[in-house]
């Protein structure tokens, strides 16, 4: 299973982080990759750097013949349409495009970590995972979404939008 996070906390190109979001998941279904479901847009509190507006979150699951290198490239070029100048660390973004998963594959390169090393940290990942209701496990920990959510405080953070 492939799933590919979004997030968005400053107006670009696309519009508001919303739009964005929204126009991100319609790009995710193009340029050689199918959409294959994705969870509710989630307005979530910044983690990381708290002094930013609020981020506009999903995941998608998403099927392609892409490399995960050619799908990182993809997913960049998606995030430059929509305004994304890479500056700060966990600053503010446009769009942001995480590959969370690729079929299980455990890899360590240069510009691409899998599975994404934050996601076990992170409800504004997991969250969206487990509302897909796909029978997605950490390929490391073997937990799923909704146990490792249980592990994190302030499970019920982030709205619906
Ligand atoms: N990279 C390595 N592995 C991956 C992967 N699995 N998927 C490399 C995507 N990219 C990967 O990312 C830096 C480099 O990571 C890329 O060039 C890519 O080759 P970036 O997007 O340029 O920088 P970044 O996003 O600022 O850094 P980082 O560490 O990826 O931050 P995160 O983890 O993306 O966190 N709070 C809320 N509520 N919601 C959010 O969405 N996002 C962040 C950013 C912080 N706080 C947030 C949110
Ligand atoms: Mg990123």
């Amino acid at each position: 299973m492939i799933l590919v996070a979004l997030g968005s906390n400053i107006s670009g190109p696309w519009g508001t982080p919303l739009q964005a979001v929204a126009q991100a998941l319609d790009a995710l279904n193009h340029n050689g990759i199918t959409l294959v479901k994705s969870s509710r847009l989630m307005c979530t509190a910044p983690y990381g750097k708290p002094n930013q507006p609020d981020f506009v979150n999903a995941v998608a699951q998403v099927e392609t013949h892409l490399s995960p290198q050619a799908l990182l490239q993809k997913l960049h070029a998606i995030e430059k349409l929509a305004g994304r100048r890479r500056a700060l660390r966990w600053g503010p973004r446009s769009l942001d495009l995480d590959i969370i998963d690729y079929h299980g594959l455990v890899l360590k390169s240069r510009n691409l970590t899998l599975p994404h090393p934050g996601l076990a940290d992170r409800i504004f990942v997991l969250k969206p995972i487990a509302e897909l209701n796909v029978p997605w496990r950490h390929v490391m920990s073997r937990k799923s979404a909704p146990e490792l959510l249980r592990r994190l405080s302030g499970f019920s953070q982030g709205r619906e939008v």
